[in-house]
Formats: structure tokens, C-alpha cells, sequence
């Protein structure tokens, strides 16, 4: 650890560990919190009713954590104490020598307008907003601020009317009332025991569009969402995906909505997507605001999930609760599941594994590979703010999806059921989640908990034998070590698969110690190091498709040539495998051209890949989102994970050289496909008119690679007509990657036509730093200095900052390292202002080791000249010095 990086108080950031979890001294029943609230001043009273816990240690004190509070007074049952009854230890208040039960009443003073960090009570565009996941509500008032502490809530709102004129916070309204002063006040119950991670308090100007679910038992509940007035016409889509959402967590899962109220409210300053505070869910604007002119597909899309994800959590999450913040994925891997089984349901099933999957490949797999790797379950933190990661959330996912394919779908609802049933009202651990699995099922999963405690991704050898009509197939895993894990044992891995004869049909499947084939699939366990399945009456040698639907997240190791993928892609009749094989195809052409890039002979392509891709963009029957997600070529990202050393410039040469040549060779088809593909109809939001818009997008930025005029006039053509933003977009993006008269004009026009719109102007600063033009650091560093551009939005830092540095690898990654110096600048600018932001920000450096000496060199300066910042936050400091360490 570097010896120079201090916190802001100072010290040496401290690792927190899972192993020294003891059960909080005092529980809390009760809350009465008031808030006089005002921009620079806002008094907060809570009156807190504690009771010592009898499953904890005796006589230890209470300890209430508190983060920049002044601390105005303390009460102990009624009566003023002094400053020898309590103490301010660190970053706690501490009271020994108390009775089994009191009531404990402090007042403290904040400044939510001064809150740049968006954690805890602060102020954006005018309206006061909070979120405490995962340690907000400390920076609010002086609270066992961990997930155990589970209490009921009342909450007395006191603000100026006319700002003010919406006072929301969990639960119910119960009173409301006029004072003298032109303040008004309304008090708001929730009879829900909850962490206090999960409150929550809006006052603002606000407009309240309505509408009304009616639950299976036939209670009415009133679904209210607060926006800025001028984004009243952007609710819909929100509300619809909200009733959507009620309905389908009571037919898949059985669960009911518990509160006669579920508020929704948008805010322009927010660090992540959403929240799920009890009954009073907030969304960053970017993530529940759309119109078909403002919003994409991918937008109404991700609204519609991430809508779903809030909605979910009201079970797993809220009524079931974490422990500690070890257990995250406990909520937060099973949510995703949850909504990723939403969108599967609602939208095309296929599509939605496809996308998920390539989040997971791109991101979890490279985290895994890299410093920050940690498990689904760490075992410790610095800042538990850093593990809010892909990790937690999508191979969480991934790990509760094993568990369904284990038990089947019917089994996984006898294993929810009981969870919900046996621990409502609780905070639990994944060990709990996993125990109720197993006693509903009566299966044994100790084995399969690995997956929760060891990091890393499985990857999985795979030898093919084929005689005598027996197939066998010999599975070898081994997951390379991770920090402070150097060997692994042994995973359990659920392996979906079939033999395909050679028109592609699906043979029976039987092994040798059955007497007859059961099912033309199977979900093979592989619990050894190394297992061999050999399956009888196999009248061909067939071509096995393995991990159909990703069943397991591993990297399965089968060299396979072109023709048999070529095969696959044609053939399987798993969707997914088939998408995976087309990527498969297009990694190993494009690896085999990174390999040659620097040698004596020119790039060429096989028509092997030609003719697949060729064959699949003809294909009349297939789903068009399917065709155009099999055309997308893997990731510059995902490319250089396959690499052993990364160069990024050869990457880039020869994705883009691929994309060209299919470009020119397919060109017909392409044009055809675009053609056939234009429509002229209003837009709608459903699989079908999006897979249609994705395929004719993907069509039009083939077109324009080949340079043509033809390509060109299209493209503007569908900027000018396009009626919605999914068409412009997707022009505007495309014709930015080239240097070519109409770029600048259009780009103007676009700005000018959507500047009162803060969430288009996002999609305009992306739409340039993603740009592959080499002046683009120049453009990204100007962007900076536009009036509409702000450190202190996360959205527009993300927009424009995060999207050069994530998103477009070949210009951040640029050899004189001016891409990593501006990093730097701006992490080290931000990191005062938005700890969080900046250190999801500095990660895009974390992996710097994989690159050449000369990038690792740059890098690792840059790291270093951060670390050395005096007054760095645990968030960043976190990040860099595992960064430098691993
Ligand atoms: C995941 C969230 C957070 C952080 C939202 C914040 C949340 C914590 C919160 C999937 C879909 C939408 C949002 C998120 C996400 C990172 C990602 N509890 O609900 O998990
Ligand atoms: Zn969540």
C-alpha cells in the first residue's frame, strides 16, 4: 500500500472483513425523524427508541455512525445530556453505561446544497433528494447506519410552500399542515420495519402524473410519478413498465405489492441508475424519462428493466433485506435475475440472454482477470460504494440462474416461496438464500456455495473422443487465481448441451448407465476437476453444442475450425449457441488477423466467414434483432481480454478491416436489408418494430464503411426523415465517425434543435468522445468547456468523459498517453467533488498491466500521480492502490 495516500480525515484507509461481522449492540423500533429543511441550513431531529439486543455481546455501548454532521444536541430519555454522557469517536457518536431500552434524541445540522457527492440529503435543480444506499443515511443524522438495524419510520417534512410544494417520503401520508410562516409540513408513516438504507425524503416542484394498479387480492394501489413539469410526457413509459412489472411479479413469483402507495420520482443528479427505498422509489431522469422523439429503443428498453429491478427489490431487497454489506449480491444478484426474467418474458427471450451475456463477457470476465476481482460475495472492502460492481450484480445473476437450472423452474419457486416465507421482515446472508434452495428441493448445494466464495471465472478444456458409437466428452475446469485467492477448488457447473447430427437435428442423448435416451438435451454436473460423460448409439460423429444458453459463466476451451462454427451459426437450434458460435467465427478470424497485422502480407478475410454472415443476413425466417446482434462484431474490449498482450492499435485495424470488407462484399445485401427495413409508421415500442430498427441501423453503418455516395445519402436522408430518436441517433452516431463535410453541420443542428433537453445533450457529448476521428481528445477536452457541460452531473461526466475513456478504446488508449493524462486530470478535478464517479472513473485504468510496456509505463504513472494526491478518497484510493498492488 502506498504510504503516502491518506484519507480525507487523514488516515490510512482501513479494510472492513465479512470474518468480523458480530450482530449489532442496540436495535432500533423506532424512528421519528423531523426535517426543517433549507438549502444551506437544514436542522434534522431524530428520535430514536433503542433496546439492547440479546443476541449480542453485553455491555458494549451504542455506537451511531455519523459523516460531516454538526451535531447540535442529545437527548436521553427526554432530557438535555452533556458532553460527559456521550462521545464522537472517529466517525461515531458513542454512549456507554445506557439502560436496556431508551429513547435517544439528537439534532444535527447539514447542507444538502453543498452535497456535491450525491450521497445522503442534497439539493438537485432546486428539489432536495436523497439516497442512502449503501451509507448515506450517516451523512443525514447520527444512526447504526447498517442493514441489521431494522425500524419503523416516521418522517415530519418542514418546507417553504412555494418551492416546495411536494413533501414525500416512505410509507403513507398521515398529517399534513399549513404554518404561519409560508412553510408547510406533512408527516409521512411507514409501517414497514426497514433498513435505513432504504429511506428516503423528496421536496420539490414537482408535477404528479397518476394511475392505479389493482392487485390479485383486489387491493387498489395508487402509482404516482414526480417529474419537473416539463417532463410530464415522459412518464408513460415508466408507468406502463411499472403495471407490467406488478402483474409479473405476482404470476411468477406470487408477490403482491404491501403499501397502498408506490411513488416514482426523477432527478437530473444521481450516481447510479435507481433506487429502491420502501414505497418512494428515485431514478436518475436518464433511466424512467422517454418520449419516441427523445429516447432510443435501448432506452425504453432499459427503462422498462431497470423499472422492473426497483419494482422487484420491493421483495428481495426490502421485505428480505442484507445483513451486512457482504451479502449485496443476496438482493442484488437475485433482482437481476429477476429482471432479466422480466424482459425475457415481455420481449424477445433469445435477444435478451444475447445482451446479457455480452455484458457479462465484456465486463465480469475482464474484472475477474484483473486486480479488482473479487467473489459474488466479497469477503472485504475499503469502500463498499466500489462494490457495487458487474460482479455482484451480474454473475450474482448468473449464479442465481445456475441455481433455477439446478432445480428446475418449479423447484426454484418452492425454493423462493420458503425463502420469503422464512425470512420476511429479516436481514439475512446468501448462505440463508441458498439453505432455503436446498430445503425446498431437498438437494445438497455446499459444493455449488463456491460460487459464491472464490473469485475468478471457470474455465472449462474440452476433449472429444468419438468410436464404436460412443461419444465422449471429457470436461477439465480450472479458474486461474485472483487476489488473495491462489488456488480454487473445484466449482459445480451446471453444462446445458446436445449432439447435433450433421443437418443440425438434435440426437438422443443417453449415458452409459441408463437404459434409454431421455430428451435430446441435458444439463450435465460437472462437480470433479475433470469428468467424462460417454454417451451410447451415436450413429455419426456430431458436433456438440455446448453451455446452450450459457447455462454456466465460464470460458469453455474447444478448438474448433471455421467450417464447424460456420455450422453451428447456421444450424443450432439454440439461438443463443448460435449468436455464440457467430462470435466465435468472427474472434478467431479477427484473432488470426492481430496475430498477422504487423507481418509482410495484407489483410484478407475467408469466404467461409463471408458467406455465413452473408447467408445469416439473408435468412427471411430468423428474428431481425437476432441477425443484427450475430453481425455485431465482438467488442474491441472483448478482443484484447483474448489477447496476452494488448495492442490495442492492431485490434482496431483489423475490426475495422473485417467490418469493411463484409461491408463490400455483402454490400448488396446490406443495401437490400436497409431498403426492405425503412419503414415510415409511427413509432411503437415492441420486439418486433425494435428488431426491425436494429437490423436496418446495423445495415446503414455497414454501408457508410464502404465509402460509397449511395451510403452517404442514405444516411442523411434518415437523419432528416428519421421521426424518432432510435433513426437520428443512429445516423447522427454513424455519419460522426467520419470525416466528412456534413459532420460538423449536423452535429451542430442536432445540438441546436435539443439543447433545452439535458438528456439528448448527453447523447450528443457521447455521440463525439465515442467518435474514432484521431482529433477526438482534442474534441472531448473543448466539450469541457461548453456551457452545458458540468462536473458536478454524473451524466454528463459519464457522457462525455467516461464514454472516451471506456468506450472507445483506441483513442483513449492513444501511445503519446495524452488520453491517460486527461484521465488523471479529471479523476483528481472530480474526486472532491464526487468520490464515487471519479472512481468508477480511474477503473478504466485499472487493468493496465495487460497492455504493452510503453501503455503499463504511462499507466502506471498516471495511477501513481493520482495516488499521491493529498486528501484522496477511500473510493479512489480503493481502486488505485489494488490497481497498482494486483
Ligand atoms: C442495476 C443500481 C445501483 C448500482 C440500482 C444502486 C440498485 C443500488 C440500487 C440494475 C438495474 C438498474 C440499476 C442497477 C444498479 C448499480 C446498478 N439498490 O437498485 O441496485
Ligand atoms: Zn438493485
Amino acid at each position: 500500500m502506498g504510504d503516502t495516500a491518506k484519507d480525507q480525515a487523514g488516515r490510512t484507509p482501513r479494510a472492513i472483513y465479512l470474518e468480523d461481522y458480530t450482530p449489532p449492540p442496540f436495535l432500533v423500533d423506532t424512528v421519528e425523524l423531523h426535517f426543517e429543511l433549507e438549502p444551506d441550513d437544514t436542522r434534522v431531529r431524530a428520535r430514536l427508541q433503542v433496546r439492547r439486543n440479546p443476541a449480542a455481546r453485553p455491555a458494549q455501548p451504542l455506537r451511531l455512525d455519523g459523516q460531516d454532521l454538526e451535531l447540535l444536541s442529545v437527548k436521553l430519555d427526554g432530557a438535555d445530556i452533556d458532553g460527559s454522557r456521550y462521545r464522537l469517536e472517529g466517525q461515531q457518536l458513542v454512549m456507554d453505561d445506557l439502560p436496556d431500552a431508551a429513547s435517544v434524541e439528537i439534532e444535527t445540522r447539514i447542507q444538502p446544497a453543498q452535497n456535491t457527492a450525491l450521497e445522503g440529503l442534497y439539493v438537485s435543480s432546486g428539489m432536495f433528494c436523497t439516497q442512502c444506499e449503501a451509507e448515506g443515511f450517516r451523512r443525514i443524522t447520527f444512526f447504526p447506519d447498517r442493514p441489521d438495524v431494522m425500524a419503523r419510520y416516521t418522517t415530519t417534512l418542514v418546507a417553504d410552500r412555494k418551492a416546495y410544494p411536494v413533501l414525500l417520503s416512505n410509507g403513507n401520508l398521515v398529517e399534513q399542515g399549513e404554518l404561519d410562516d409560508g412553510r408547510h409540513w406533512a408527516r409521512w408513516q411507514d409501517p414497514f420495519p426497514k433498513p435505513s438504507y432504504l429511506f428516503a425524503l423528496v421536496a420539490g416542484n414537482l408535477v404528479c402524473i397518476e394511475d392505479s394498479f389493482t392487485t390479485r387480492s383486489g387491493r387498489e394501489v395508487a402509482l404516482r410519478m414526480y417529474v419537473e413539469d416539463v417532463n410530464r410526457d415522459k412518464c408513460g413509459h415508466a408507468l406502463a413498465s411499472l403495471k407490467q412489472a406488478m402483474r409479473w411479479d405476482e404470476e411468477r413469483y406470487g408477490r403482491e405489492y404491501d403499501l397502498d402507495v408506490f411513488m416514482i420520482v426523477a432527478v437530473n443528479d444521481f450516481n447510479m441508475g435507481a433506487m429502491e427505498n420502501k414505497g418512494l422509489n428515485i431514478f436518475n431522469s436518464a433511466c424512467v424519462l422517454a418520449s419516441p422523439d427523445t429516447a432510443t429503443d435501448s432506452d425504453f428498453y432499459n427503462i422498462q428493466g431497470i423499472i422492473g429491478h426497483e419494482y422487484f427489490h420491493n421483495w428481495s431487497g426490502n421485505r428480505v433485506t442484507c445483513r451486512d454489506w457482504f451479502q449485496l449480491s443476496l438482493k442484488e444478484g437475485f433482482t437481476v435475475f429477476r429482471d432479466q426474467e422480466f424482459s425475457a418474458d415481455l420481449n424477445s427471450r433469445p435477444v435478451k440472454r444475447i445482451a446479457d451475456v455480452n455484458v457479462l463477457r465484456t465486463h465480469q470476465f475482464a474484472q475477474d482477470a484483473g486486480p479488482m476481482a473479487h467473489p459474488v460475495r466479497p469477503d472485504s472492502y475499503i469502500e463498499i460504494s466500489n462494490f457495487y460492481t458487474v460482479t455482484v450484480y451480474n454473475k450474482g445473476a448468473e449464479v442465481v440462474r445456475m441455481i433455477r437450472t439446478l432445480v428446475g423452474q418449479q423447484g426454484f419457486r418452492k425454493g423462493t416461496d420458503l425463502y420469503f416465507e422464512r425470512h420476511d421482515g429479516q436481514a439475512v446472508t446468501t448462505d440463508d438464500f441458498v439453505a432455503a434452495m436446498e430445503d425446498a428441493n431437498g438437494i445438497d448445494l455446499s459444493q455449488f456455495k463456491r460460487w459464491y466464495s472464490q473469485a475468478g471465472t471457470p474455465v472449462i478444456d474440452v476433449h472429444e473422443d468419438f468410436a464404436d458409437g460412443i461419444y465422449s466428452l471429457t470436461l477439465k475446469q480450472h479458474c486461474p487465481p485472483t487476489p488473495g485467492q491462489p488456488e480454487k477448488q473445484p466449482f459445480h457447473i451446471p453444462i446445458d448441451m446436445a449432439l447435433l447430427d450433421r443437418s443440425g437435428r438434435p440426437l438422443p442423448l443417453r449415458l452409459e448407465d441408463e437404459t434409454e435416451a431421455a430428451g435430446t438435451h441435458r444439463v450435465l454436473e460437472l462437480k470433479e476437476s475433470e469428468q467424462t460423460f460417454r454417451f451410447q448409439d451415436i450413429p455419426e460423429r456430431p458436433v456438440v453444442s455446448l453451455n446452450r444458453g450459457f447455462s454456466a459463466p465460464v470460458k469453455i476451451n474447444l478448438q474448433r475450425d471455421d467450417t464447424e462454427l460456420a455450422f453451428l451459426l447456421a444450424h443450432d437450434p439454440d439461438p443463443f449457441n448460435r449468436w455464440d458460435a457467430g462470435q466465435n467465427l468472427a474472434m478467431s478470424v479477427l484473432l488470426r488477423l492481430v496475430e498477422n497485422y504487423r507481418g509482410e502480407r495484407p489483410l484478407t478475410l475467408d469466404d467461409t466467414v463471408v458467406d455465413a454472415f452473408g447467408a445469416l443476413l439473408a435468412d427471411e425466417d430468423l428474428d431481425m434483432a437476432l441477425i443484427a446482434q450475430a453481425l455485431t462484431l465482438p467488442s474491441e474490449s472483448y478482443l484484447a481480454d483474448q489477447c496476452e498482450v494488448v495492442d490495442v492499435d492492431a485490434i482496431h485495424a483489423v475490426r475495422e478491416f473485417m467490418r469493411r470488407t463484409l461491408a463490400q462484399r455483402l454490400y448488396d445485401r446490406f443495401l437490400q436489408r436497409y431498403r426492405e427495413t425503412r419503414s415510415d409508421a409511427p413509432y411503437r415500442f415492441d420486439a418486433r418494430s425494435m428488431a426491425q430498427r436494429s437490423l436496418k441501423n446495423l445495415c446503414l453503418a455497414y454501408l457508410m464503411e464502404t465509402g460509397s455516395e449511395e451510403a452517404r445519402a442514405l444516411c442523411l436522408d434518415q437523419l432528416e426523415q428519421a421521426h424518432n430518436m432510435t433513426d437520428s441517433l443512429a445516423a447522427l452516431t454513424v455519419l460522426a465517425q467520419y470525416d466528412l463535410p456534413q459532420r460538423e453541420p449536423q452535429l451542430e443542428l442536432f445540438y441546436h434543435r435539443w439543447q433545452h433537453d439535458p438528456l439528448v445533450v448527453d447523447k450528443w457529448f457521447a455521440i463525439q468522445a465515442g467518435s474514432r476521428l484521431p482529433d477526438t481528445l482534442q474534441r472531448v477536452k473543448g466539450l469541457l468547456n461548453h456551457p452545458a457541460f458540468t462536473l458536478t452531473n454524473p451524466n454528463k461526466v459519464r457522457a462525455l468523459i467516461g464514454r472516451f475513456c471506456q468506450g472507445n478504446t483506441v483513442r483513449f488508449h492513444a501511445a503519446d498517453g495524452a488520453g491517460y493524462r486527461f484521465l488523471a486530470d479529471q479523476v483528481i478535478l472530480l474526486d472532491p467533488l464526487n468520490p464515487q464517479i471519479a472512481a468508477r472513473l480511474i477503473s478504466a485504468m485499472s487493468r493496465w498491466r495487460r497492455h504493452d510496456a510503453h501503455r503499463r509505463q504511462l499507466m502506471k504513472a498516471e495511477l501513481e500521480r493520482v495516488l499521491a494526491v493529498p486528501g484522496l478518497s477511500k473510493d479512489v484510493f480503493e481502486i488505485v492502490s489494488k490497481s497498482l498492488e494486483g
